[in-house]
């Protein structure tokens, strides 16, 4: 793969991505990309791990856990090189940091999705709720397809100009197994006074993405396909120069907070772009 392509982002697509909270792009990944993970979904959910290192979160086990949800699985790029050299290319980092109006980004997390057929719902919520141990708070999140993904195989579906509510999810309960994975969304709209949220689906083909702010509500519905599955490689960005806070910094983050330091480890959250060409020396690691 190249790791010098660029993405650049027309101030159409930012002004679109500012009123609507999210983006829709059809092409992101090049094809050998999107070939280089998707045919790796299966064997890292079924434990085969390149480096190594377990993932940091395994919400589906084989032969453990039941076969009707969506599979989640977060930080493979810790796992595998494939996935690596996707979410810490420098043109995905870049097209992160110029959408929110950053000098630089750094990968706080990946999230590996795989909603088989039959697959259940992704309860609605925000992403910025689940990474407020950071100072600034500010959360983007790349969400490539991984198949091609329709309303009928469950992809993800955004809540037009809800980044700009003032109710917010807070980190929800039942994510995996909502009984319905719309109802605080609808509360929430209630709230804000709007009768009937202005839901949009991602429809793209595989190798493209839906891009959302950190407040921006989304969800996904269940896999109705009889024959496709879904599968999705999200990548939460936040700004190269992210601190923790000094406590209370949670407990997903908070393994990796170090002892009287607030500085972000770069081997654990590495920067991918910076406008003054900066980038995280661990990158050479994970990618190898
Ligand atoms: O793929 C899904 O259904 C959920 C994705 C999601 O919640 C995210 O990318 O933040």
């Amino acid at each position: 793969m190249n790791n010098d392509q660029q993405f650049n982002i027309s101030d159409k697509q930012k002004d679109e991505f500012k009123n609507n909270g999210f983006l829709l792009i059809d092409e992101i990944l090049t094809k050998d990309e999107v070939e280089s993970i998707a045919c790796r979904v299966e064997p890292l959910f079924n434990e085969d791990y390149p480096k190594n290192i377990l993932p940091d979160e395994l919400n589906w086990r084989p032969n453990l856990s039941r076969n009707d949800t969506t599979r989640e699985l977060a930080n493979a790029f810790k796992c595998d090189p494939s996935f690596a050299r996707v979410a810490l290319s420098e043109k995905l980092g870049k097209v992160a940091a110029d959408l929110m109006g950053w000098e630089g980004a750094r990968l706080a997390q990946d999230d590996l999705f795989w909603k088989p057929i039959g697959g259940g719902p992704i309860k609605f919520h925000q992403d910025e709720p689940y990474l407020t141990f950071f100072n600034p708070v500010s959360v983007v999140t790349i969400w490539l397809a991984l198949t091609d993904v329709s309303t009928e195989n469950g992809t993800l579906e955004y809540v037009k100009g809800s980044h700009k509510w003032n109710t917010h999810s807070g980190m929800v309960k039942n994510f995996h197994v909502p009984p319905s994975y719309t109802k605080n969304l609808n509360e929430a709209a209630q709230k804000e006074g709007i009768e009937k949220p202005d839901v949009v689906p991602v429809v793209v083909p595989k190798g493209g993405c839906g891009i959302h702010h950190g407040l921006t509500w989304h969800g996904s519905g269940s896999n109705t396909s009889m024959k496709n599955e879904r599968m999705a490689y999200a990548l939460c960005f936040i700004p190269d120069k992210t601190k923790f806070k000094e406590k209370d910094v949670g407990f997903i983050y908070g393994r990796y907070k170090l002892h009287n330091s607030v500085e972000m480890e770069e081997s654990f959250f590495p920067i991918t772009y910076s406008k003054d060409g900066y980038k995280s020396e661990s990158i050479n690691s994970f990618i190898n």
